[in-house]
């Protein structure tokens, strides 16, 4: 049986679904920098990958040396193709601008280059996740490209994927019509089509949140989690099971395999941070992908997708995964 890699899958989507060229192009890129990225982690403390910078991000978050690595590679891969007008990484305090010696595209990259990475040190799954918007017209403005171009609604996301490191290196990808996985076969050197139209189911029994956040909580998210913890005898009237890795990538990964609902809310802890996870690097492109396999994705009150963004690093409340689920807890917070 012959298999479908990556490239064959978008070769037959350009065929298709008149996915352009610079699109295709730009996603090989994507996937092959994962690769690249892919190597890295997997070596570890024998390549010395392992640690912290002694720098923080935007965010003053402590940055471990491959969260700089995998934003390198990223920037490298993608920089020179032209078919990008720009890119935002979740590890860079701006935009970044296409070098001048290269030709620009129609899109812009959008990325969080590894996601999860408090895990890095202890061998538990991380990933990267991206998101490709369109570069909006610029009316022949030549100079930098500002942060507005980036700050558009999830609605208007071309294509969003992640990829996960973890016992095998995989590629989830949506371009709109649908959620494909694709495996990395090291021997090959190729992404192959392994999980056909991937759906989250719309009942579920799991749950994933950081409980240890509890007591910060509004009141809707602490009667939503005190019912599905109240199980069978609850007014759910079911038991519930609890999962929390700690990298978003393969959280999401277990509710598109087997279901769940994924929660980071808001809580009271500093109320410049409404939430932890950020809207245009995590939640937009997690929300598209989980949209196209069925389940939902609010902040509590309204559709991640729906919103518009005011600034590249904000961050939002973020409950995702199977559809009764999210809705539940959605319309608790409108009650
Ligand atoms: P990061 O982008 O700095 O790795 O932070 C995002 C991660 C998510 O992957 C994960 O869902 C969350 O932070 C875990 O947070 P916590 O440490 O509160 O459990
Ligand atoms: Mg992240």
């Amino acid at each position: 049986m012959s298999r479908i890699t990556l490239s064959r899958y978008l070769i037959e989507q350009t065929r298709s679904h008149n996915t352009p060229a610079d699109l295709r192009f730009l996603i090989e890129v994507v996937a092959r920098a994962c690769k690249a990225i892919s190597h890295a982690v997997s070596k570890g403390a024998l390549d010395d990958v392992l640690g912290s910078m002694g720098t923080e991000n935007v965010q003053g978050e402590v940055q471990k040396k491959l969260d700089v690595m995998s934003n390198e590679i990223l920037l490298e891969a993608n920089e020179w193709g032209g078919h990008l007008a720009g890119m935002a990484s979740e590890e860079m305090d701006q935009a970044y601008q296409i070098p001048g010696r290269y030709p620009k595209g129609a899109y812009l990259l959008v990325f969080d280059p590894l996601d999860g990475s408090s895990n890095i040190d202890v061998n538990v799954s991380v990933g990267t996740i991206f998101s490709v918007l369109r570069c909006p017209d610029r009316n022949g403005a030549t100079g930098d490209l500002g942060e507005e171009a980036f700050l558009q609604p999830g609605t208007k996301q071309v294509a969003a994927g992640y990829a996960i490191y973890g016992p095998q290196t995989m590629l989830l990808l949506t371009l709109g019509n649908g959620v494909k996985g694709f495996t990395l076969d090291r021997e090959l050197g190729s992404f192959v089509l392994t999980h056909d139209d991937i759906k989250v189911p719309e009942t579920t029994q799991e749950f994933a949140v950081n409980m240890s956040n509890q007591r910060h909580w509004e009141a809707p998210v602490q009667r939503y989690v005190n019912e599905l913890l109240a199980g069978e005898s609850g007014p759910l009237e079911k038991n519930y099971n609890m999962r929390w890795i700690a990298s978003m990538v393969a959280d999401v990964h277990r509710i598109l395999t087997r279901g769940g609902v994924f929660m980071y809310p808001r809580d009271g802890r500093d109320p410049a941070m409404p939430g932890k996870l950020r809207l245009m690097y995590e939640a937009n492109p997690m929300s598209f992908i989980i949209e196209q396999a069925g389940g939902a994705a609010t902040n509590g009150t309204q559709r991640i997708l729906d919103i518009q963004p005011t600034s590249l690093h904000q961050r939002v409340p973020v409950f995702l995964g199977s559809k009764e689920e999210v809705e539940r807890v959605t319309a608790y917070h409108q009650e």
